[in-house]
């Protein structure tokens, strides 16, 4: 390819989801730490459209365990048009948020992008959570502790989107850094076919093995790969700025390695950067952390490599 590799940033100031402030101030502090220019400095061209705000939505009724409703499904509507015309128009959609309900819409947007194209989406999910429940099955009633169920079509409990809508296969989610997952959420993942590589996984296998697998599922089946990153993937002693820590989290080193395989893969179509609230963090550590993960996923490298042979 010998067109301009280019990238989308869109702002996501949404902490609605998570049931505490501070994670709308996510997408400034992740422009602070430099992303835009990290993606400059590696050939992209890079379009910011700011932040999006829009208007909670009014059709909906409340519902007791789907808190800020409204909110939350105003932002996943904006989303899912915003991510899908960006990857339309042949760009790297990249989601500045903002807590992870912001993936009911950026991911079902890829999804209605993969369906177009007619390959399939997977979805990489990088998390200390599952974010599987459902307003039936959320001890919170937070809906950052929802979206994978939710574009899977697993949580229809409202009209936020057409019901006819392009759905992922739980069965493409590949959720990496498990250590916190709720009981009724457990059943549902089990059920639902979500592969599920917990810290354990990590712990006996390593990630370079986990990674390999993956990507080779990915690239068997022609598939897009949407990355959703949660802060709280990290362990809070590496990324501190995100409101649920969770001790036992992936290190540097292993966020660094699943980035850099990912890069070579070829097969990333689209990345949240999610959870960070910069009002908990240490002096902007966990947001150039996020930045220098992000680095990694485009290309940024140490040395070059030889390429192996698998
Ligand atoms: N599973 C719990 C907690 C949680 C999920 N995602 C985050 N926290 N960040 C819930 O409320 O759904
Ligand atoms: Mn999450
Ligand atoms: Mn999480």
């Amino acid at each position: 390819m010998t067109e301009k590799k280019a990238a989308t940033l869109i702002g996501v100031p949404l902490e609605e989801g998570s049931g505490r402030g501070g994670c709308a101030m996510g997408p400034a502090a992740l422009r602070i730490a430099g992303i835009g220019h990290a993606l400059g400095e590696l050939g992209y061209a890079v379009t910011d459209i700011g932040d999006l705000r829009p208007a909670p939505a009014t059709d909906l009724p409340r519902h007791q365990n789907a808190r800020h409703l409204p909110v939350v499904a105003a932002f996943t509507r904006a989303l899912e048009d915003r991510t899908y015309q960006a990857a339309h128009a042949g760009t790297i959609p990249i989601l500045l948020g903002g807590d992870h309900s912001l993936s009911m819409g950026s991911v079902s947007g890829m999804a209605r992008h993969a369906a177009d194209l007619g390959r399939p989406l997977y979805v990489l999910w990088l998390d200390a959570h599952a974010d599987f429940n459902s307003p039936d099955t959320s001890p919170s009633g937070n809906m950052h502790g929802m979206p994978v169920a939710f574009f899977c079509g697993k949580a229809e409990f409202t009209p936020i989107l057409p019901a006819a809508r392009p759905l992922v296969d739980p069965a493409h989610v590949y959720q990496v850094g498990i250590r916190s997952v709720d009981e009724e959420e457990r059943v549902a993942i089990r059920k639902n076919h979500v592969n599920v590589f917990d810290m354990r996984a990590i712990d006996e296998e390593g990630v370079g093995a986990i990674m390999r697998r993956i990507i080779a599922d990915v690239s068997n089946a022609n598939g897009l790969l949407h990355v959703s990153l949660d802060v709280d993937f990290l362990d809070p002693d590496v990324a501190p700025g995100v409101g649920t820590t969770v001790p036992g989290g992936a290190t540097f080193r292993e966020a660094h390695l699943i980035m850099e395989m990912l890069h070579d893969s070829g097969l990333v179509s689209s990345l949240d950067l999610v959870e960070l609230n910069p009002f908990l963090d240490d002096r902007g550590k966990s947001a150039r952390v996020m930045v220098e993960l992000a680095a990694s996923l485009f290309g940024r490298r140490v040395l070059d490599r030889p390429t192996r042979a698998a």
